[in-house]
């Protein structure tokens, strides 16, 4: 998977270049590209915004230096995506949609925006990381880079992408690692039983224990088996009793 980012601010990519990404980018895996919009500036002082029309605060980025700098990509074979608070929200669905793209181009505003001529012209789809206005869209595009990531083949182990929070539609089963006992508060007994069948049981169970606490709603968006109806019978009943 190929990234290319326009960014104002690429040494905010920087970050990108640890742990999981950064290695997955070593091994090729993904490739990210931070292009610098404002060496595409013609202007003195390498100018790349200026004043809204009609007034108003704040500054918006031209359409031309954003355009020089996406032709120079000549990335005719790639999803151009602008991140925006007014984008299509970036869930689940959304990130593993996204995965299997080959390359994508990534668009970060600041200040007020990006000229609306140059988000018609080149822009596929807005995405929104949430509701609510960032100064750039850099963080943004860092969240779609790590998220769309994690589903490339070989970027994580196959299994762990599988049963984690939201790839089933529930919210993932809590974790414990050594020592066995912390602060007097042991590890489940099932967990170092190596009764995997008993284990597998307990870890569904502990996901929809966590999803009717605390995201109830999801359970409405997925398929729940006999078996999950009747644990959350049992678990509706306990909570009850407590
Ligand atoms: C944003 C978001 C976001 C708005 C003005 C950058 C900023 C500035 N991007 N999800 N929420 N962007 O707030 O994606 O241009």
């Amino acid at each position: 998977m190929k990234f290319d980012v326009l960014s104002l601010f690429p040494e905010m990519f920087e970050p990108l270049k640890q742990s999981i990404i950064g290695r997955a980018e070593k091994k090729g895996y993904i490739d990210i590209n931070v292009i610098n919009i404002r060496d595409f500036s013609k202007e003195k002082h390498k100018k790349v915004d200026d004043t809204p029309y009609g007034g108003g605060a704040g500054m918006v980025i031209k359409p031309d230096v954003v355009y020089d700098a996406y032709k120079s990509l000549q990335a005719h074979d790639a999803k151009v995506i602008y991140l925006s608070p007014q984008g299509t929200p970036l869930t689940h669905q959304k990130v593993v949609e996204l995965s299997k793209n080959n390359y994508l181009v990534l668009l970060c505003g600041h200040y007020e925006g990006i000229d609306q001529r140059v988000i018609d012209e080149i822009v596929d789809e807005e995405i929104s990381i949430g509701d609510y206005v960032l100064t750039g869209g850099e963080l943004p595009a860092m969240v779609l880079i790590d998220s769309v990531s994690r589903y490339i083949h070989g970027v994580l182990n196959e299994k762990s992408s599988k049963e984690e929070t939201f790839a089933n539609g529930l919210l993932e089963y809590p974790q414990y690692t050594r020592p066995e006992v912390f602060l007097n508060k042991k590890v489940p007994e099932v967990l170092i039983s190596g009764n995997h069948a008993n284990i597998q049981k307990w870890r569904r169970r502990e996901s929809i224990k966590n999803t009717l606490k605390k995201r109830p709603e999801l359970l409405k968006t997925i398929n729940l088996s006999e078996s999950d109806n009747q644990i959350i019978k049992e678990i509706k009943n306990e909570s009850q009793l407590d």
